[in-house]
């Protein structure tokens, strides 16, 4: 039997590696042998490529060139990783997918919608996640609690309004995509935001 596909999406700041291992835990408690992964990444070839996207050694990069590097990783991330793992019945638990893509380089960066849709329907086939939990907090809340770590990547050193565009994408998305998302308020304490995933979680496991 074909394993789920759950993805982890969060605008800026908003804890999705705060809440990555609490899911992890969750998930295997539940039974479910869980593989982790995250992108851009995931492989050894698609590391390669988030070196190059996150770096700043061409913070210059052409929207069109983020796009395609990002579905270039994608692809190698599919075939070598998740599409493996799925077939053999695992959980695949992914720290952002091509909502992300939707999102930063869509409604961040201004690359139109279906041009997107075209790399994704080529890279994905009809493979889409089963469930996508979205980490929401307002984006000032979200830069605050970000700023509080280490130095900013490419796309953290992004302005407000990029940050705006990228959670309004996200949430329209889930506007549409009801079925399949499910939006964590995550402007609260770390245990009122795990007891949202905990609902969650335990809904999307009983209805499968
Ligand atoms: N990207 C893209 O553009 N297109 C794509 O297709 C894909 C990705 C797949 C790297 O992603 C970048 O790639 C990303 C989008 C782009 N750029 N950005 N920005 P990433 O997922 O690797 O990086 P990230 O977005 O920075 O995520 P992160 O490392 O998981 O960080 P986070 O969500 O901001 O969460 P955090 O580090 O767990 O939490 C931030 C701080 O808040 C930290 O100090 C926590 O202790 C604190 N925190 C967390 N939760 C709480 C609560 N509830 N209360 C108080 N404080 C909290």
């Amino acid at each position: 039997m074909q394993g789920l596909f759950i993805t982890l999406e969060g605008s800026e700041g908003a804890g999705k590696s705060t809440n990555l291992a609490f899911i992890h835990d969750y998930l295997e408690q539940a039974g479910h042998t869980v593989v982790q992964t995250r992108e851009p990444g995931g492989t050894a070839l698609s590391e390669h490529i988030r070196a190059l996207l996150l770096g700043h050694e061409y913070d210059g990069m052409a929207s069109d060139t983020e796009l395609l590097l990002m579905f270039a990783a994608r692809a190698e991330h599919l075939a070598a990783k998740i599409k493996p793992a799925l077939a053999q019945g695992k959980t695949v638990l992914c720290d952002r997918f091509t909502d992300a893509t939707y999102a930063y380089q869509g409604y961040g960066r201004g690359i139109a919608l279906d041009r997107i849709a075209t790399l994704e329907d080529w890279v994905q086939g009809s493979l889409r996640p089963d469930l996508t939990l979205f980490l929401d907090l307002p984006v000032e809340l979200g830069m605050k609690r970000a700023g509080e770590r280490s130095a900013p990547d490419r796309f953290e050193k992004q302005q407000l309004d990029f940050f705006d565009q990228v959670r309004h994408g996200y949430l329209e998305r889930a506007g549409q995509q009801p079925q399949r998302y499910r939006v964590i308020d995550s402007s609260v304490s770390l245990e009122q935001v795990q007891a949202q995933i905990s609902t969650v979680l335990s809904d999307f496991l009983q209805s499968r």
